[in-house]
């Protein structure tokens, strides 16, 4: 490994606010410890540190107006403050910070606190979705579908948020796995000019072939670090049904495995979160069984043992 030691820091953050369904986004990260990640990793030879799931409900606070459409803005941005020093503190340890999630505003914090240890780290983002509205383009006002445009700094001026100051440069991410992007999204990533490969290339050049031009657009040495942000909603609803915005047309389930094995194999991954894995109660969300959260839970689990080395051979 290029930067770190075989060692990994987990990060549990049961955290919904960035977005508005009561699906159970901030079961996820209970459920995915309770199916025995602590002991995969160590059958991989990681030495694993958890100090226990954070208590993210302790810094919502009382009162939380909108900010213009944005939902929730302090308490999202408390967590993600949080959450950026757990990174952080992880990281400059020379772990691997593995960050459960939660819905993906978290990444506001993950990959906060990988910048800021590592200041040229490069950000592999998979996702059905772009997650680049600014609190101006956004029409749903939930902060998972914003955290890229904070990161990149084009967000502007958003009371609480003044903390994120280590600022992504439009060439350093790339996007794989897109098919759910909104107009006004489009807009920003071609201003920018940001690679990004959607299900349209995957299914064109195969995931092989797109992995590599991936890296090679933000890592052409393969000698920068990586922070891997997986929104387990990029992989076929048949594959991960049980997440908050499921998308059609997706990652096969050997699709996404290989982005993470092909990632790892670079020796550069510092960071990895996994993502907007929902654990719902069946009361209120009857057509989603055990069966189907089963499946979710153990495909980001496999996800997971992937960035950290399980082979097939
Ligand atoms: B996720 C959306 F409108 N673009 O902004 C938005 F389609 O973290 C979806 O990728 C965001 O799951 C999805 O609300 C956020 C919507
Ligand atoms: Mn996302
Ligand atoms: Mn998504
Ligand atoms: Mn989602």
């Amino acid at each position: 490994y290029k930067f770190v030691e075989k060692k990994v820091g987990i990060i549990g953050c049961p955290f919904n606010g960035g977005q508005h369904r009561n699906m159970g986004v901030e079961r996820g990260p209970k459920r995915l410890m309770e199916y025995g990640l602590i002991e995969q990793l160590e059958e991989l030879e990681w030495s694993v540190e958890f100090d226990g799931h954070h208590k993210l409900n302790e810094l919502r606070p009382s009162e939380d107006p909108n900010i213009g459409k944005l939902k929730k803005p302090l308490y999202v941005s408390r967590v993600a403050e949080t959450v950026s020093k757990a990174v952080e503190s992880h990281l400059k340890r020379k772990q691997v910070a593995l960050t459960l999630g939660g819905d993906h505003s978290l990444a506001l914090g993950t990959v906060s606190g990988t910048l800021s240890v590592y200041p040229d780290a490069c950000l592999i983002w998979v996702d059905a979705h772009a997650d680049i509205n600014t609190p101006e383009t956004t029409k749903s006002g939930n902060l998972h579908g914003c955290p890229v445009s904070f990161l990149l700094g084009i967000a502007g001026k958003v009371p609480g948020f003044e903390w994120i100051n280590k600022i992504l440069s439009p060439d350093r991410i790339v996007y794989i796995g897109l098919r759910d992007v909104e107009a006004s999204e489009k807009k920003i990533l071609k201003q920018l000019g940001i690679k990004a490969f959607s299900m349209h290339e995957v299914d064109k050049y195969g995931i092989g072939k797109v992995v590599e031009m991936a890296l090679d657009a933000v890592n052409p040495k393969r000698d920068l670090p990586i922070h891997l942000s997986f929104d387990v909603d990029a992989l076929d609803p048949t594959v991960a049904p049980s997440t908050g915005t499921p998308v059609r047309g997706g990652l096969t389930f050997r699709e996404g495995h290989y982005i993470c094995e092909a990632v790892h194999e670079t020796g550069c991954l510092v960071s990895v979160d996994m993502m907007e894995v929902a654990i719902p109660d069946p009361e209120i969300f009857p057509d989603i069984d055990e069966t189907q959260i089963f499946a979710t839970v153990t495909v980001g689990l496999s996800l997971v043992r992937c960035c950290f080395g399980e082979t097939l051979l």
